[in-house]
């Protein structure tokens, strides 16, 4: 399951409270005040992994709660702490408060972490209120209460290039004939239902990630078709393909479904409509297809690609002119002095952590170079060959 936006509830941990204790024991007089403090509750964090690839963790469960700092006892024993509780989200989660709706992290990077919601600090036992002039006090402090959030994560694909058009334009054909990724190809409209990421490597380590979003239509601003929600997957994008059919299947004309498709963007936002773009005329080996990209070339004053994914032709061009494109972005934000995202990092298999199995000591230790041919004997004559420290390298 594909889940882009939840609206979750957070709840830190209350912090232990505080503890009254006097030390009374035989043959101690005067044992004084010995109460402990309690521990601080629980923080809840959120840190970006890669691997995590959408939010449907969260989909089901809406609340959740670190758990409690221990009270403080007697004997100045201390409360326990909480025990932090991480949720993991994938790269590229926005964090927004859901009261007053500013964004309180943008979370881009793998392993970038943060409290989002701080656990109440613990309580002090009355040991701490003990002075020259109160040497036995009873007060104590309850702990405090932590946090409680309510936050919206909203995922926004880390992408260099993303691939807009009309639905059944031939986007994700396009994407599985660049990249290794395999999205749901069909002849009839909506056929992909959320965005889909893949990878284009050239040669000499270049490369830059695409993401196919569903469909755009007329009115999709009034949320007709499946609305304007999946653009916030390109809005990170610093370049834009916009891929134009020649021949729809509603027999609408290609140059007004452009149209259409600048208004739709504009009205989304305006700062998306001005984003560089790439514009192509897709299945260009079907007859009357070069009609439509010279149509298109005069109609927007810039150089249209005319590409057929089955026959391949027009490929080679169009993935140079993005990756040239997208190459002066990436230096232009450098010289900004501004961090570029790798989206690559975000669609790669995360580590898996190897476990490093633990020996016995019959099979690490000296013991485990014995045998017949070498006896415990053998190992204080034989000196030149020390089996201690072969067998413990
Ligand atoms: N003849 C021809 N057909 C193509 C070409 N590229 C895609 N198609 C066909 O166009 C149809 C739609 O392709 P999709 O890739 O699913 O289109 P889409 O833009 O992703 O569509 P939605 O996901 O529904 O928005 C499929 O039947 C493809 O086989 C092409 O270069 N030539
Ligand atoms: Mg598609």
């Amino acid at each position: 399951m594909f889940v882009d936006r939840v609206l979750i509830e957070l709840r830190a941990g209350k912090g232990g409270d505080g503890c009254s204790s006097m030390r009374r024991e035989k043959y101690v007089p005067r044992g004084g005040p010995d109460g402990g403090d309690g521990g601080d509750g629980a923080s809840i964090v959120l840190e970006a992994r890669v691997g995590v690839n959408s939010l449907a963790a969260y989909a089901n469960q809406r609340l959740f709660r670190a758990t409690k700092g221990q009270p403080g006892q007697g004997s100045l024993r201390h409360g326990k702490k909480g025990r932090d509780q991480k949720l993991l989200v994938p790269p590229g989660t926005t964090v927004i408060d859901a009261d007053q709706h500013f964004v309180i992290k943008d979370m881009k990077h793998h392993g970038e972490q943060f409290v989002i919601a701080k656990g109440g600090k613990g309580g002090r036992g009355n040991a701490h209120f003990k002075n020259s002039v109160n040497r036995s006090p009873r007060e104590c402090t309850p702990g405090d209460e932590g946090e409680t959030r309510f936050v919206i994560l909203e995922l926004k694909s880390i992408a260099d290039v993303g691939l807009i058009g009309k639905p059944n334009a031939g986007k994700s054909t396009l994407l599985s004939c660049i990249t290794s990724a395999r999205p749901e190809i069909a002849d009839y409209p909506f056929t992909t239902k959320h965005p889909n990421l893949g990878i284009v490597e050239l040669s000499g380590e270049r490369s830059f990630v695409v993401a196919d979003i569903p469909g755009l239509i007329e009115g999709a601003s009034e949320g007709v078709g499946l609305g304007h929600e999946f653009l916030r997957h390109v809005e990170r994008a610093g370049l834009l393909i916009h891929l134009v059919e020649p021949f729809p299947a509603d027999q609408t004309d290609p140059l007004e479904n452009y149209r259409a498709i600048r208004t739709e963007l504009q009205e989304y936002d305006p700062s998306l409509a001005q984003r560089d773009q790439i514009i192509v005329v897709s299945k260009a080996e079907l007859e009357g297809a070069n009609h439509v990209h010279q149509a298109l070339e005069a109609e927007t004053n810039q150089v249209v690609h005319l590409v057929s994914a089955i026959e391949g032709s027009g490929m080679s061009d169009l993935l140079e002119a993005v990756m040239q494109k997208v190459d002066a972005r990436r230096s232009e934000l450098i010289a900004a002095g501004e961090q570029v995202i790798d989206g690559r990092e975000s669609l790669r298999e995360p580590v898996k952590a190897v476990k490093k199995k633990r020996l016995p000591p019959h099979l690490h230790g000296p013991t485990a170079a014995l045998s017949n041919e070498m006896q415990a004997k053998d190992f204080e004559l034989d000196s030149d060959s020390n089996p201690t420290n072969e067998a413990s390298q």
